[in-house]
């Protein structure tokens, strides 16, 4: 599910935080997606940024232009298994409650390939942010 931004106070907080700390203003947000996986669920390697070579791409960026940069923010610790995964770099982030994950990739940067790998044993719960280039 996605909020909308600002829906809520904690919401609000958190954007407030990530536009300090990476200093990208808050309008440049997609709303915070948030993700639940259950044991033997996966995100399959994926890049976050848009294809420019795909159709649809001018209508996907009309708004916000393209994506920039990721937050992905770990809202518990899986019983096994379910880290972030960047093949590209041989980089794997355990996925930990009160931890996140920044990457960005102006330019479309092929090492940002990343994957949600299978949830082992619990569950996951995470909270994403995807950075546009302009106020989205
Ligand atoms: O589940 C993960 O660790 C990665 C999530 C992800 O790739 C995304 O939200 O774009």
């Amino acid at each position: 599910m996605f909020f909308k931004l600002g829906e809520l106070p904690p919401v609000a907080r958190l954007e407030q935080r990530i536009a300090e700390l990476f200093d990208i203003p808050v309008s440049h947000g997609e709303g915070l997606q948030i993700l639940h996986y259950l044991p033997g669920q996966e995100y399959q390697p994926h890049y976050d940024w848009f294809d420019p070579g795909q159709p649809g791409y001018a209508a996907i960026t009309a708004r916000g232009g393209q994506r920039i940069a990721s937050v992905v923010m770990y809202l518990n610790t899986p019983e096994a298994g379910g880290g972030t995964a960047f093949p590209e770099v041989g980089l794997t982030v355990t996925a930990l409650r009160g931890s996140a994950v920044y990457f960005a990739y102006e330019g479309g940067d092929a090492s940002s390939l990343h994957a949600g790998l299978p949830v082992q044993r619990g569950e996951k719960w995470i909270a994403t942010k995807w950075l546009r280039e302009r106020p989205y």
